[in-house]
């Protein structure tokens, strides 16, 4: 086994060895960024357990904007993965002792240091997962609300006090830290959804493991920098906050692992269905946050340019890969026409390139194989006698040609096509007519996934309707905004096969905690509950 590392080792390292002399001008050019971030061309160890190591395979980070190899990371192993979970077992121990308002302190130092990286960090999301410089920045700013909101969380989580049926008696619930929290994030959002799992597993006194995307290791290595600053900063031990990059096999090994009492997994249905089935197998507790196909419907009575502009930032923002990005456009037949004039115009204007560029709406997809997913799903589209009515090709020509560039997409198709059925991760969105409500809310309703949803109308009815038992089935139903970008204080996830798990706001703390009914007699007597006379 070690040897097969090793060998493994040897091989990568030598492969990059070779392509990082030909491509490190991406560092180069962004070398400021990297550096105030701490990260180095090709030292950067992938394994935070209050010390900074990594026995695995070293892996190359790639710009999706030309394919050039940016910097290696020397990833972990499940050996690596092993040794953090004891330690951040220790460091937990004190931690939870600490009272949640001290807990929020420390909060509140990490977000200023967020604060303070900003750019930088924002600019390294940019540039590692490719979305265009302002949701990168944004998605930081997730990160520094989660900590505000858990800062304010800090002083009211309370449990209830209950009235018990006995004379003498108290009931009341606590709400204690589980111990450790595994998460296991995704490439499109790879600081906001670690934020959000961090900073409510840190404010109800957990420690945290994380296990990025291999393909976000650069920054979830800088997130952990600062947040084990801050730690540091209030004399906390580090390794609180461990951080294990890696392959499958430091995933699976995760989800395994009895020491992750809460396993919270971002990712794909399909892997969501296995890591529900592991981590429900050991009686552990789990967070899915799974793939979503939302719909925003657009009714005949609505303010059809406002629909228009949330519809474009639905379906093309972050080039179509957020989970809560709109796949499906509902029209009411008596407006589709023009809605859709509305949009190919808008569409034609969006510029796509890098997304570090003034102007640019539209970055690279993440990967190559979200290009191949591209042409799959126009590909079935046109199979199943659909239409492409705007965008439908891949830039593999001039300046973009080297990155995984593709044209935002507009498709026509009929509701009942399979093609509506499947969450492709890209710019691609379906467009379809309806004639009554009943028929628009069954068209959101009919497929597996349950995460997002919008309708524009300014009928009050309409919106009651929509929200109400016979309305959307998502978990995250919405009135004349997009489908995405949903702010942290709700809870955040969704129904059916997005995996049921709700995370950021509201009670979603509650899932971080062990919940205890605590019963307490003063009175000096034993009465029995439901009047028991035990001899
Ligand atoms: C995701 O795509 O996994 O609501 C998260 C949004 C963001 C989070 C998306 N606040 O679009």
């Amino acid at each position: 086994m070690i040897s097969r590392l090793v060998r493994n080792r040897t091989i990568v390292q030598t492969l990059n060895r070779a392509s990082t002399i030909r491509c490190l001008s991406t560092f180069d050019k962004h070398r400021s960024v990297f550096e105030s971030l701490g990260l180095d061309k090709t030292n950067n160890k992938g394994v935070f357990d209050g010390e900074w190591k990594g026995s695995g395979e070293i892996v190359p980070s790639y710009n999706p904007v030309n394919n050039e190899i940016m910097a290696e990371v020397i990833t972990g192993t499940p050996d690596d993965l092993n040794t953090a979970f004891e330690k951040v077992a220790e460091a937990q121990k004190i931690w939870r002792e600490l009272p949640a308002p001290k807990r929020g302190h420390v909060m509140l130092t990490m977000r200023n240091a967020l604060v303070e990286n900003l750019q930088p960090l924002g600019k390294l999301v940019a540039l590692e997962m490719g979305k265009i410089l302002p949701e990168g920045i944004g998605e930081v700013q997730e990160y520094i609300d989660i900590l505000e909101y858990a800062l304010g969380l800090s002083r009211t989580m309370q449990g209830a006090i209950i009235p018990s049926e006995r004379p003498g008696h108290a009931m009341l619930e606590t709400w204690n830290p589980l111990g450790t929290v595994g998460i296991i994030s995704a490439f499109n959002f790879p600081v906001a959804v670690y934020g959000w799992n961090c900073a409510i597993a840190l404010i109800t006194g957990n420690g945290t493991i994380w296990k990025p995307a291999p393909t976000t290791s650069l920054v979830s290595i800088a997130v952990t920098r600062i947040i084990a600053k801050a730690l540091k900063d209030h004399d906390m031990p580090t390794s609180l906050c461990a951080l294990v990059t890696g392959g499958t096999d430091v995933g699976q090994s995760m989800v395994q692992d009895n020491r992750a009492h809460l396993l919270s997994f971002t990712g794909s249905t399909e892997v969501g269905r296995q890591v529900g089935k592991v981590v429900q197998g050991r009686f552990g507790k789990s967070i899915l946050e799974l793939g979503g196909n939302n719909a925003i419907i657009v009714t005949d009575d609505c303010d059809l340019d406002l629909a228009a502009r949330a519809i474009l930032f639905a379906a093309v923002g972050t080039a179509g890969q957020r989970c809560t990005t709109t796949r499906r456009l509902i029209v009411q037949e008596s407006v589709y026409d023009t809605l859709v004039e509305r949009l190919k115009k808008a569409y034609k204007q969006v510029k796509v390139g890098d997304p570090l560029d003034e102007g640019v709406l539209c970055g690279p997809l993440h990967t190559k194989q979200a290009v191949e997913a591209y042409k799959k799903a126009l590909e079935q589209v046109k199979a199943e006698g659909g239409e492409i009515i705007t965008g439908g090709r891949v830039i593999d020509d001039g300046p973009l040609k080297h990155g995984n560039f593709v044209e935002p997409t507009m498709t026509r198709v009929r509701s009942d096509m399979k093609v509506v059925q499947h969450e492709a991760f890209v710019p691609i969105l379906h467009t379809m007519t309806y004639k009554t409500l009943d028929e628009a809310i069954a068209i959101n309703n009919n497929v597996k996934q349950g995460l997002s949803s919008s309708i524009f109308t300014s009928n009050p009815s309409t919106i009651f309707k929509w929200i109400g038992p016979s309305g959307s089935d998502c978990g995250i139903i919405n009135v004349n905004i997009p489908t995405n970008g949903a702010e942290i204080g709700g809870a955040f996830g969704g129904e059916k096969e997005t995996g049921g798990g709700r995370e950021s706001g509201s009670d979603s703390w509650k899932q971080y905690c062990r919940r205890g009914t605590c019963t307490i007699n003063y009175s000096g007597a034993l009465p029995l509950a439901q009047g028991i006379n035990f001899g």
